[in-house]
């Protein structure tokens, strides 16, 4: 039986890239004098690169290779990124950034059934708790029974790492847990840690490879909307 449901936090929870990720790289790039810009395709682009300072390291390689020839690359990165982190917390505080269809509403039913609830993310801890907080006000983050995020384990996603850390704190075998995600990347690392997983696309995902999943979903649902049923894998 379902004793716990994981929860993916960018594009799962909400649709934070586009509108709140994407503009604090921008803002970070502009407060250190940067003439980078990632509009909405490049960043779609970049987004097969999960972590932000993996992701700004893949853009200069890519992009801007000079930057390599930093003696402080990596700490410089750091800060770049420390900054972001910054833009993206006033982002969140504006609170421009709403919850997706149905998460909210399951997040209390699991609750209100005994099933635990948790988050395994390449995101940084704090941005799960801005985003937490300004969507469902200061004590979102006490619903979670176990929340895996960021650096906390070395390897990211698509590694299946992050779950096997959640699942470990959780005391729970794959089996009794069901992974939510949006992204193939998300995908490839629950189904590596042997995790049922579902997927809920956005428009950045809507076109990836998702073999494999118990099923892709629009979105959760809520009693008024529901959600469509994009493909099922019989196979599971
Ligand atoms: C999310 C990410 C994150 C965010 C930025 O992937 O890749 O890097 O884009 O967060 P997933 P940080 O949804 O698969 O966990 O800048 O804090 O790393
Ligand atoms: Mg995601």
């Amino acid at each position: 039986t379902l004793k716990a449901v994981l929860f993916d936090v960018d594009g799962t929870l909400a649709d934070t890239e586009q509108d709140g990720h994407r503009p604090a790289f921008n803002a970070a790039f502009q407060e250190f004098n940067l003439s980078w810009h990632w509009d909405i395709p490049l960043y779609g682009d970049l987004l097969q690169i999960t972590g932000g300072k993996e992701r700004i390291r893949y853009f200069i390689e890519q992009y801007a290779p000079e930057a390599l020839n930093r003696k402080d690359l990596d700490e410089w990165i750091a800060s770049l990124h420390k900054t972001k982190t910054r833009h993206f917390k006033k982002l969140m505080e504006q609170g421009g950034i709403p919850l997706r269809p149905g998460v909210k509403r399951l997040i209390h039913e699991l609750r209100s059934k005994n099933i635990k609830i948790a988050i395994a993310t390449t995101t940084t801890p704090e941005n799960v708790a801005y985003l937490l907080q300004s969507t469902m006000g200061g004590d979102a983050m006490e619903l979670f029974d176990v929340i895996g995020a960021g650096d906390i384990v070395p390897k990211k996603k698509p590694a299946p790492d992050i779950y096997f850390w959640v699942m470990e704190k959780l005391k729970l075998e794959p089996a009794q847990c069901l992974a939510i995600e949006d992204s193939e990347n998300g995908l490839k690392a629950a189904l590596a840690a042997h995790l049922p997983t579902l997927i809920t696309i956005n428009n950045y995902t809507r076109l990836q490879n998702f073999e494999g999943a118990l099923a892709v979903l629009s979105d959760l649902g809520e009693p008024e909307k529901k959600f469509s049923l994009i493909t099922h894998n019989p196979v599971l």
